[in-house]
């Protein structure tokens, strides 16, 4: 019998043991002389193997464990027998008092297990009493529970009595992982402690040389470090930037929010009378209200085909306000800047064919629901060339959709005053195994292009949709709050893969 039972005194106590009988059999008889748990053995033997003064190797056993109510009845018997056993026998007793006295849930299953038994009955002509028949009350499964507690080990025991005794929740079969001990390499009668730093002293007193140390351990990893995360958005964000880098995509510069409703709508011939210029879906700023200029003499294109249509357009025939024009805003889509650049494509001296992207915020006076906030990231490309029309917008939304994982597309025609054939694009989601509208495209209007100096045979093909959606999608986010915001669970931030798509 070991008094001190702390780590280090248990280790002594192995190496002892091996030193003089080589090997330990069995560890759980090893913690039961020692009188502590296999778990607190547990931690030594790990430690002393770890150095390899010993070796391990695992024996499973699965073992009898005696659930709450199985040791319950291990220590006061089944509630039959404790039934039963508080009566005198063949001395009718009150039945309702009886079971108070007990107690009334050991008496619900006592008494109708003691009928079971015959230990008990009521009184035939009075109901009120029962009375106790039986002497001796054999109660055979606290004995059987009893002898679990004594010889956990499953292999000791019948297999159907432990099945009816698990069906009764009375018993589990746990497996209990213990070892079986022998020397390790490194095996010493004495542990002793290895030195792990090399020290200037040991150095100057030269006592390094008969010093051990611990062997450096090259394959270990280190912690990892506790690095930043990026938040999911942003996880997409980066994988459609790459996807759309990898298609030949130049990013277009979108690191201003504040557009003129000029470059935001009246370069993509929006007329200054469509509902979305107006303060119930736009931010309008109150400082500066009025941008300082654009392009004049653009601005006088832009006017005339608003104003007077050309290029064998009608225009809307109204009287285009310069100021209006002027008027500073939170960019309503990105378009915004997809229009400079496509402005200043047209001003270079020669038109070389483009495909631009941006990925970034825009800003909507919208109602917030579940799927809407004031803002959300727009996901726009464009390809400026000759020759090229819906067939190619068709294949190029195929081909981009596939990377993001929607291979199934349905185009169903729609309206924007900046693209004319224009076409909302609808996806079957495998995982949602519906149809989810995936975005919006469509071919700039020669009313847009013309008027910035555009060549007549280059057309301009694009397409856009949000960042929050697929985000939302990929990840399972049904309500965007939880997307943004304190609710955002940071362990799913950090252990949500960069981004998966299943292909
Ligand atoms: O993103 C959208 N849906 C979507 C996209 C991807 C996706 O991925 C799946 C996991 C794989 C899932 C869903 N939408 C566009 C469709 C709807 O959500 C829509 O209700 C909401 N739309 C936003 C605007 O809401 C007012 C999404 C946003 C949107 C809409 C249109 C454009 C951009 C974003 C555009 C455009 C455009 C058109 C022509 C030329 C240039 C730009």
């Amino acid at each position: 019998m070991v008094e001190n039972t702390s780590d280090s005194a248990v280790q002594a106590h192995i190496l002892q043991h091996l030193d003089k009988n080589n090997t330990i059999d069995d560890t759980l008889q090893l913690a039961q002389q020692l009188n502590i748990t296999h778990i607190e053995l547990d931690k030594s033997l790990k430690s002393l193997s770890a150095e390899e003064y010993i070796a391990l190797q695992v024996i499973e056993k699965k073992l009898i464990e005696l659930t709450e109510e199985g040791s319950q009845y291990a220590e006061k018997g089944t509630p039959e027998f404790q039934y039963a056993s508080g009566l005198e026998l063949n001395t009718p007793t009150n039945k309702a008092e009886y079971d108070k006295q007990i107690g009334a849930e050991l008496a619900k299953i006592g008494f109708s297990k003691a009928m079971q038994r015959k230990w008990v009955q009521l009184v035939p002509d009075n109901k009120e009493l029962v009375n106790r028949l039986a002497e001796n009350l054999e109660d055979t499964e606290r004995d059987q529970l009893r002898k679990y507690s004594e010889f956990p080990d499953l292999d000791h025991h019948d297999k159907k009595v432990i099945d009816q005794m698990k069906k009764r929740k009375l018993v589990n079969v746990v497996t209990q992982k213990h070892y079986k001990v022998t020397k390790g390499t490194n095996f010493a009668p004495v542990r002793v402690k290895l030195e792990t730093d090399l020290t200037a002293d040991m150095l100057r007193t030269g006592a390094w040389k008969d010093t051990k140390f611990k062997s450096f351990n090259f394959n270990s990893t280190g912690i990892n470090p506790e690095g930043g995360h990026l938040h999911p958005l942003l996880k997409v964000r980066s994988h459609f930037r790459e996807i759309l880098l990898e298609m030949g995509f130049n990013e277009m510069p979108t690191n201003r929010y504040v557009e003129s409703s000029f470059w935001n709508f009246d370069t993509l011939f929006q007329p200054q009378s469509h509902p979305a210029r107006d303060m119930h879906d736009t931010f309008f700023l109150k400082k500066p209200v009025l941008c300082k200029e654009f392009p004049a003499e653009y601005g006088e294109r832009v006017k005339d085909i608003h104003e007077k249509g050309g290029f064998g357009s009608l225009g809307y025939q109204y009287k285009w306000d310069v100021n209006e024009a002027r008027k500073n805003l939170l960019r309503t889509h990105t378009t915004a800047i997809s229009s400079q650049m496509l402005y200043a494509l047209a001003n270079q001296k020669e038109f070389k064919p483009m495909k631009y992207f941006s990925i970034d915020r825009v800003f909507r006076n919208e109602t917030l629901d579940a799927t809407h906030l004031a803002e959300f990231h727009q996901v726009e490309g464009l390809i400026a060339d000759r020759n090229i029309g819906l067939s190619h917008l068709i294949s190029l939304l195929k081909e981009f959709y596939e990377k993001i994982g929607i291979k199934q597309l349905k185009f169903k025609p729609a309206y924007n005053p900046y693209t004319e054939p224009s076409m909302e694009v609808f996806g079957y989601h495998p995982q949602l195994k519906k149809w989810v509208e995936i975005g919006n495209s469509g071919v700039f209007r020669p009313e847009m292009l013309r008027p910035m100096g555009l060549p007549e045979d280059v057309s301009v093909i694009a397409w856009g949709l949000s960042l929050e959606r697929p985000t939302m999608i990929y990840y399972g986010i049904n309500n965007i709050k939880d997307l943004f915001g304190h609710k955002v669970s940071l362990t799913s931030t950090k252990n949500n893969k960069i981004c998966y798509i299943n292909p």
